[in-house]
């Protein structure tokens, strides 16, 4: 079973969002699992004490190596195959293609560290790997842990409602999605584009790869190989 552990000072977070709705009901029914490790657990002294002050002086606290490592080591046994991130924005960009990968693969071991960050040490003597979710800045990294791991879950077999529908959005194609419509066939005056009432089976697919490629042009010329979008 595709299992995430995460490390971090708010285990009450977890599942939270998660427990609900696809990925919810498929946990539920044992297609994942998720433990949220108490690094105050592992404390010292009377305060369980998990930070101190950076060497060298500055503001903020910095989480201690030696207690980040005794949580890690009371609750991931030696040889355990999952990767270990540690969620921080100075990380590598998360990716759809990293999500992916990760979803194939046993599990997740994920720590969650405040801002000011965890001791150096004990993210290279663990082997984590930074990974940040976006330009800007959480003040932990327990909803970026939460994004991570929900964008693996809703890949795994029996997860998704139509198992074809986590394959055709965004990103899985190189694309931004194109829009969508439902009823009634007119709202506030707007209509529903009449190419989809056609019943022209073709001719839709051809308008949404057309308006799939315009919106990423105006929205994520990054995305379009053929460079940005002429203005
Ligand atoms: Cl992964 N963690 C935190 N704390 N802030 C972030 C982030 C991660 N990604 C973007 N901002």
């Amino acid at each position: 079973m595709w299992r995430a552990t995460v490390l971090t000072l708010f285990p009450e977070m977890f599942p939270g969002p998660l427990g609900l709705s696809l990925a919810g009901e498929a946990l539920g029914r044992g297609v994942w699992e998720i433990e949220a490790a108490d690094i105050r657990r592992h404390g010292l002294g009377r305060h369980r004490a998990v930070d101190d002050t950076p060497a060298g002086g500055g503001a903020g606290m910095v989480m201690r190596a030696d207690v980040v490592a005794a949580c890690l080591d009371a609750t991931v046994p030696a040889g355990d195959p999952r990767p270990r991130l540690y969620m921080s924005p100075r990380g590598a960009p998360l990716t759809q293609g990293r999500v992916r990968s990760l979803g194939h693969g046993a599990g997740v071991v994920v720590l969650c560290g405040r801002y000011e960050g965890v001791d150096e040490r004990v993210v290279a003597a663990r082997g984590f790997e930074e990974v940040s979710i976006g330009d800007y800045v959480l003040s932990g990294g327990e909803l970026a842990a939460l994004v991570l791991i929900d964008a693996c879950v809703r890949l795994l077999p029996g997860v998704m409602g139509a198992a074809a529908s986590g394959l055709e959005e965004s990103f899985e194609n190189g694309l931004l999605e194109y829009p969508h419509y439902t009823r009634p066939r007119q709202f506030e005056g707007r209509d529903i584009p009449a190419v989809l009432l056609s019943g022209d089976h073709g001719k839709i697919a051809a308008w949404r790869r057309a308006e799939a490629l315009r919106l990423t042009r105006e929205r994520r010329p990054d995305l379009v190989k053929d460079g940005p979008a002429l203005v």
